[in-house]
């Protein structure tokens, strides 16, 4: 891009955040002001002044339209399906990928009915393959068997969308390790937008557009400039209704693929949007990303110039991995994952963007379509019926918030505002919903909720941010008078709706753990739970064995555990861990650098909370780092595990590695593997690589070469290996 359409670009968007309207609000005689989309602050504004334009940004109606979707969801589907990756290279031939049964009616009836509003297709993952017969790369479905290269997934997706009243999205990902031209910048783009031009064209209307931000080219690799510029102004004039997400403008990624959104969510944040380049000097400025905690909060307002409606999405699949592998069937998330995901993520003004990978058959899984389906039911049991609908109160205007219309709200005119609400006869709740209006923008910044028990107000909850929803879950109340409390807020709140629900009880999950020597133990949340185990692979039923003490499981072995509550009313998922061969036996000989408390050792001392860490003193060495294992007996080896350290910090996680076996100590052999962890620093859990071939060994040595951030650090919480 030259620098006079650089300006231009810029141009047109401090014009754009300058339009400026004014709207009359439910307070008659009071007007506000608001500011779509953005705001730029005067120059020596005080935080107050700014915080209090923050608060008049407000979404647009492409963002209203997509939050008010809730959930949607993500299918992951393309080569990886058929060679068990999670990013291919882009050397997979055409010829791998061979549906049996693909039928995207079952993909789509399945999850309209677990809640999803709209679904988006990988339509061309990292590896470049197209789902749809593209007329710019024979690298597509029409290179496939599958139907005789007649076929296109995106057609047959995009139909079942329109067939059952589903939203169609597509993804389709910039980075792209088999176009040729990709790294000579304006071919590629042209590339780019040809393809984005067939699936904004050929395939009807389309409510979002998704774009990855991952590329895995390390410094070494292509370097491609993106003309997101002009990938906006397309969609803009293909599909002007479109959202466009992650490397977009309107929506932005939570910052991890754990499910998990912040507690603290502001839609208004200082993360400029997009991917031009006058956005990234902002965030450069500010040196921020999406991973950084606190986005929108008084401390990030207060250094800087500018605030964004951009508001967050949190996408994670309902598998450890987004891509189907038949090695994770055992693996699906459990209802309470879903369920504690479905409160972080919609309950944390965010949306939940769920990934469901179709298997290779071209079908949603039967082990995903039954959690869906508990998952749905349960949610729907929990929202049934709000317990103070139309409780009176005698706070003007806070009827509002009980109505049951979410395009009223309670607008009181002083920032600290509380509100009493009695119900006719004593009710019984553990969950609580809030809304604010935020066609009025996000404002409230804390808030409380109390019960009037025993003749005295107890704090049942509290929390910060509300936004378009906040969902809170707490211990059982009984009573007849709730008392909401706005304690902060940056500008009159509007709050749209409050609810109170009976969420029914579930057992908590059992915790699978085995240690250094073998044993394994089995935990579990729920104090009266029941919990019980197989080691023959079969369910666990209420006949099982009972855990009470630790099992010995040095050699490894299949453990199955379930937890049962209420006399064996409810029960849990089944939890299934396979192990492998204990390291009771197994000695670090050598690692080049260790530092003190995160010694090479703890990498193989069965415990997921330890890690080793190379050096952090100033002239500590970079990579190439490696750790040398002995195994204290020959075995033979058919793969290994990695998992990378759990405390949210990313520092030292591998990226590139080596894997190399020996019988004696001196010679070396490398084993074949592709020597790289795809996608591990947004979805940082343990990986498994499998070998071609098994090799016998008495040790191993794992070479770590780069690092996610191309860091010089090393770090590994625990490294297995697979023998079975
Ligand atoms: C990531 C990608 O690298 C993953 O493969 C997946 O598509 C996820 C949604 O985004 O950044």
């Amino acid at each position: 891009m030259n620098q006079k359409s650089t300006c231009l670009i810029l141009l047109c968007f401090v014009l754009s955040c300058a339009v400026l309207f004014a709207q009359k609000t439910q307070r008659g005689a009071n007007r506000e002001k608001y500011y779509l989309k953005s705001v730029s602050f005067p120059e020596g504004a005080t935080l107050d002044q700014k915080v209090k334009l923050s608060s008049r940004v407000i979404p647009s109606p492409q963002q209203i339209a997509w939050q008010n979707l809730e959930m949607t969801a993500f299918c992951h589907f393309t080569v990886n399906t058929f060679t068990d990756k999670e990013w291919g290279d882009g050397t997979e031939s055409p010829e791998v990928f061979n549906p049996t049964q693909l039928n995207a009616d079952q993909w789509v009836s399945t999850l309209k009915d677990a809640g999803a509003k709209l679904v988006i297709l990988t339509c061309k993952h990292h590896d470049g393959f197209c789902l749809w017969p593209t007329k710019v790369t024979d690298h597509s479905v029409a290179s496939s068997k599958w139907k005789n290269g007649k076929g296109d997934v995106v057609r047959e997706v995009s139909n079942a969308c329109r067939k059952y009243g589903v939203k169609f999205g597509v993804y389709l990902s910039p980075w792209d390790r088999n176009a040729r031209c990709y790294g000579d910048s304006p071919a590629y783009n042209k590339y780019f937008m040809s393809q984005l031009t067939e699936l904004l064209t050929q395939y009807g209307r389309v409510d979002e557009v998704w774009f990855d931000g991952a590329c895995g080219e390390g410094p070494n690799g292509k370097k491609q400039e993106y003309d997101w510029a002009a990938y906006y102004k397309l969609i803009h004039k293909l599909q002007p209704q479109a959202a466009i997400a992650v490397m977009g403008e309107d929506i932005r990624w939570v910052g991890t693929e754990s499910g998990y959104g912040r507690e603290t969510e502001w839609s208004v944040t200082t993360l400029a949007p997009g991917g031009t380049k006058a956005m990234k000097d902002l965030r450069k400025k500010l040196g921020i990303d999406e991973m950084t905690p606190d986005l929108g909060g008084r401390d990030q307002i207060n250094k800087a110039d500018h605030a964004f409606w951009y508001p967050s999405e949190v996408d994670v699949s309902i598998r450890p991995g987004w891509f189907y592998h038949s090695t994770e069937d055992k693996q699906v998330k459990s209802l309470n994952q879903l369920v504690d995901i479905y409160f972080s993520s919609v309950g944390r003004n965010s949306l939940l963007l769920l990934n469901v990978p179709p298997d290779r058959r071209g079908l949603i899984n039967e082990n995903d379509v039954q959690r869906l389906h508990e998952f749905k039911q349960y949610i729907d049991k929990t929202f049934s019926r709000n317990l103070i609908l139309k409780a009176k109160s005698g706070t003007k205007g806070a009827g509002f918030a009980v109505d049951g219309n979410n395009t009223t709200a309670w607008s009181p005119s002083m920032i600290h505002s509380s509100a009493v609400f009695e119900t006719v006869k004593p009710v019984s709740f553990n969950t609580a919903m809030l809304q604010e209006d935020i066609t009025k923008g996000q404002r409230v910044e804390s808030f409380t909720i109390e019960a009037y028990v025993d003749g005295k107000w107890n704090q049942i909850a509290q929390s910060t941010t509300i936004g378009y929803k906040k969902l809170l879950r707490f211990p059982k109340v009984v009573t007849n008078k709730v008392r909401l409390s706005i304690t902060g807020s940056r500008d009159l709140p509007n709050i749209s709706n409050f609810g109170l629900f009976n969420a029914p009880e579930l057992a908590a999950d059992p915790v699978i753990l085995r240690n250094k020597k073998g044993d394994v133990k089995i935990n579990c949340e729920s104090p009266f739970a029941i919990i019980k185990y197989t080691l023959d692979g079969s369910e666990p039923n209420k006949n099982s064995l009972t855990y009470t003490t630790p099992i010995a499981l040095a050699a490894g072995g299949v453990v199955k555990a379930k937890t049962f509550i209420n006399d064996f009313a409810q029960s849990s998922a089944t939890f299934t861990e396979e192990f492998d061969l204990c390291p009771a036996k197994w000695s670090v000989i050598n690692t080049d650098s260790e530092q003190d408390g995160f010694e090479a050792s703890k990498a193989i001392d069965g415990d997921y909370s330890t890690f080793w860490h190379t050096s952090w003193k100033q002239d500590a060495p970079a990579q190439p780092h490696q750790i040398t294992v002995s195994l204290g007996e020959e075995l033979n080896i058919k793969g290994f595990t990695y998992t990378p350290r759990n405390d949210a910090s990313l520092t030292g996680i591998i990226f590139r590695y080596e894997f190399w076996v020996s019988e004696d100590g001196t010679n070396w052999t490398k084993v074949d593997s592709t020597g790289e962890f795809s996608n591990i620093k947004n979805n940082p859990i343990k990986q498994t690589v499998l070998f071609n071939k098994t090799y016998p060994a008495k040790y191993f040595k794992l070479v770590s070469k780069e690092e996610v951030d191309g860091k010089k650090f090393t770090s590994a919480a625990e490294i297995g290996l697979i023998t079975k």
